[in-house]
């Protein structure tokens, strides 16, 4: 891999990185640990900064020649940038994670669900409003369970543009627009309560899904636990996003009511499969928990009695069609198809999937879904053709006790492959394989794709080819483009769940461990790059971009722009317009920051006037933030952009605020004083 920018650069590069490879096997040879030895630090660990030359430190490192390839291959010379941007979720930390690939930085921690006191996220009125969450019970809501976020496709690969990702806790989809990676829009649910599988796109980003998860009284009911069967549902929604506007528009959206099975992970059919979304779902027992209880059996027993789940396998485009024929009700304002007319209009067909499954994920080409059972040592492999046929064929092995067509799993599945234990989900290369997670045995597994695949590789087709380790209990795994029409190979990530003894103790909170792997050869060869912690939030799924797709901003395009409507602020106020103007007992504050001076520094009111603060960032220079602190405030101003507080001024008093980014020479005099008189 090259990094360097001209040729010359590129060829001493190659030339110290062959030296620095021959020096290190030599190294290992003369040096090999001999379980003694190295300069020992605390907690046995080897001194890290050595005196002397590369030898004398991979030896005094006990460094093994894959440890310095590991390290030639993930170490970004300052100033080089990576070839590849991983969108992590941030679990219950309710943001999104960006971190460059293969060096594995921390980039940027996006504000979606919850308050970024950095960014000013939450604490302007224009995000606020974005942010706006109300929980279940009709209370502020100021955090939010991310999961999967989900990269917009065109021909079902990554484009670049906007990112998805969805609350699990309160059932709400954010759209992240990526030319200022700030989010500008979410979506409430308002049908549901929870949510789980999904985000994620159809091929052309027309559609944005979100799966449910625990089945409940749809809209926010009551309904007795008894009556489970009848008054509980399942859903999954359809979010029409307008591109152009880059916005979910929920007029134009719709949901379909689905069993009261738990719906789980999700995928997007693509190529031939495109037009339909497969969902997987466990606890078709219907089992409604109370293992507390006398006689009582815990969900952990109750969902998992019977061999088989269903696939959902859901006509997306006949779905569209239904609601736009207007065959929904409306729940809450909200369109909904009827699980009735789901079944009725063939829309919903189920195929029975092993056992308590977990993820399901598309091939590249769309061809086969891949499902994994946490509670079953195989990947079952689903082909959308014999689906397809057995709905032609009218071949189905009964129905479900709501009426939803049930495929023979013989005849649809395509193949089974044993690869260990608590399987979950699986990712794709180019050259034929796939990776899937196993929770269970700590592992990456690669096992090689059949079919049109075959030709890729020349390993066996739907056999494990090689099984790494990977520290500890993987969930979901990252290959670059991994979920595409078109993976790129090279990379993926294992974002493991436990981090145990990798890290310095730091109490009994630890941090998430992401471990990078190389696969980019073919066979049994691959290997643990790096360990990066993740002491923010759980990740649970990410994806990874090829870093030129991106197309960021370097400043807001004018001044006084306003990133949550991405386009300039009716409030905007540029170098000379600044003032301040009193309208009966409001007082309205238009101000600009520019090196080093907050304009106006002196802003009176009295005591009970009702106060609303503009700032301008007037800067064109890239990097220029500005800060404004007062109070619980903290706007984040990077240059161009306007963000608005306001408050009422009910204490009488003296208030500096002042500049909360170290910005200039003269920064700490960046600053002024509210007065408040009595
Ligand atoms: S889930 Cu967390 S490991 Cu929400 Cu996709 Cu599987
Ligand atoms: Cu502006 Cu400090």
């Amino acid at each position: 891999m090259a990094y360097e920018t001209s040729d010359n650069s590129k060829t001493w590069a190659v030339v110290a990185a062959i030296v620095v490879v021959v020096f290190a096997a030599i190294g290992w040879l003369i040096f090999r640990p001999s379980g003694e030895g190295g300069a020992q630090g605390p907690g046995g660990a080897t001194l890290t900064r050595m005196p002397g030359d590369a030898n004398s430190i991979i030896k005094n490192r006990q460094m093994s020649p894959e440890d310095v390839l590991a390290a030639l291959t993930t170490y970004m010379p300052s100033g080089k940038h990576d070839d590849y941007m991983m969108f992590a979720s941030g679990g219950h930390g309710g943001q999104v994670l960006v971190i460059g690939v293969p060096s594995m930085r921390l980039l940027k921690v996006i504000g979606v669900f919850t308050p970024e006191p950095w960014q000013g996220w939450g604490f302007s009125e224009e995000t606020r409003a974005v942010i706006n969450g109300k929980a279940g019970d009709g209370t502020d809501l100021l955090w939010g369970d991310t999961h999967h976020p989900a990269l917009s496709e065109t021909n079902g690969e990554y484009d670049g543009q906007f990112l998805f990702i969805n609350d699990k806790a309160s059932a709400r989809v954010a759209v992240i627009d990526l030319r200022d990676f700030e989010t500008k829009q979410i979506v409430k649910n308002p049908l549901a309560i929870n949510d789980h599988g999904g985000a994620f796109v159809t091929p052309d980003t027309e559609w944005v899904i979100e799966g449910g998860q625990y089945a409940h009284p749809i809209g926010g009911k009551y309904a007795s636990l008894a009556d489970y069967k009848k008054s509980y549902r399942g859903l999954v929604t359809c979010w029409k996003f307008d591109r152009k506007k880059g916005s979910i528009d929920p007029s134009k959206s719709f949901a379909i009511e689905l069993p009261p099975y738990w719906q789980d992970l999700s995928d997007a059919g693509k190529l031939v499969s495109d037009g339909w979304i497969f969902l997987n779902s466990f606890n078709t027992e219907m089992a409604t928990g109370g293992g507390e209880k006398k006689g009582g059996v815990w969900f952990e027993a109750g969902t998992t009695q019977r061999d088989m789940d269903y696939l959902h396998v859901i006509n997306l485009k006949k779905a569209i069609a239904t609601a736009a024929a207007g065959k929904t009700t409306t729940i809450n304002g909200f369109r909904m198809i009827p699980l009735q007319t789901a079944a009725s209009e063939s829309i919903l067909y189920f195929a029975p999937e092993p056992k308590s499954p977990h993820g399901v994920d598309v091939t590249p080409g769309g061809e086969y879904m891949v499902v994994s059972g946490k509670l079953d040592p195989h990947v079952t492999i689903f082909s959308f053709q014999k689906m397809m046929d057995a709905i032609k064929n009218k071949s189905f092995s009964g129905k479900d006790p709501y009426g939803v067509p049930i495929f023979d799993f013989k005849k649809v599945v395509e193949k089974q492959v044993e690869l260990g234990l608590g399987p979950l989900h699986t990712q794709f290369d180019d050259k034929g394989y796939a990776y899937t997670s196993l929770f269970l045995d700590s592992a990456v597994a690669r096992w090689s794709l059949g079919g049109p695949y075959e030709k890729l590789h020349s390993d066996k087709p739907w056999t494990l080819v090689k099984k790494i380790p990977v520290q500890y209990n993987v969930g979901h795994l990252a290959a670059a483009e991994g979920d595409t029409a078109k993976p790129a190979g090279h990379f993926l990530v294992a974002l493991n769940k436990w981090s145990v003894d990798r890290f310095a103790n730091v109490g009994p909170l630890l941090p998430q461990n992401l471990q990078l792997v190389d696969i980019s050869n073919p066979g049994d060869k691959m290997q643990v790059l790096y360990d990066m912690p993740i002491g923010i939030g759980e990740p649970h799924y990410s994806q990874i971009i090829k870093a030129d797709k991106i197309k960021a901003w370097d400043v807001y395009p004018e001044i006084g722009w306003s990133p949550v409507t991405q386009s300039k602020s009716p409030k905007a106020t540029t170098v000379g317009q600044e003032r301040i103007v009193r309208n009966g007992n409001t007082v309205e504050v238009f101000m600009t920051a520019i090196r080093s001076h907050l304009n106006p520094e002196h802003v009176e009111v009295k005591k009970g006037d009702k106060v609303i603060w503009h700032v301008t960032n007037v800067e064109r220079a890239r990097d220029a933030t500005h800060g404004f602190a007062l109070f619980n405030h903290n706007l984040s101003l990077e240059p161009g952009e306007t963000e608005t507080i306001s408050f009422t001024a009910t204490k009488e008093g003296v208030y500096p605020y002042y500049c909360t980014e170290f910005c200039s020479a003269l920064h700490l005099e960046m600053t002024g004083y509210l007065l408040v008189k009595p």
